[in-house]
């Protein structure tokens, strides 16, 4: 496992982290899934690579990149 730390951008409230969360909730590559609203940053514990991370968020309709 490995920490994947992104800047997420596009949420606005507590549903959008929420549908991120769903996203990953049924992938057992990623262990956890920390995301700061706030901040607009989310952290992965996860064997899959950033590209991957990233791919899934996008596909929840936010930007995703790497800090
Ligand atoms: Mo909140 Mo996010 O109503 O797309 S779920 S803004």
């Amino acid at each position: 496992m490995t920490e994947v730390k992104l800047k997420i951008d596009g949420m606005t409230c507590e549903g959008c982290v929420k549908s991120i969360q769903k996203a990953f909730s049924h992938e057992p590559k990623v262990e956890q899934v920390s995301i700061n609203l706030a901040e607009g940053t989310g952290t992965f514990k996860t064997n899959l690579d950033a590209a991957t991370i990233i791919m899934m968020i996008e596909d929840q309709g936010f930007d995703a990149r790497t800090i």
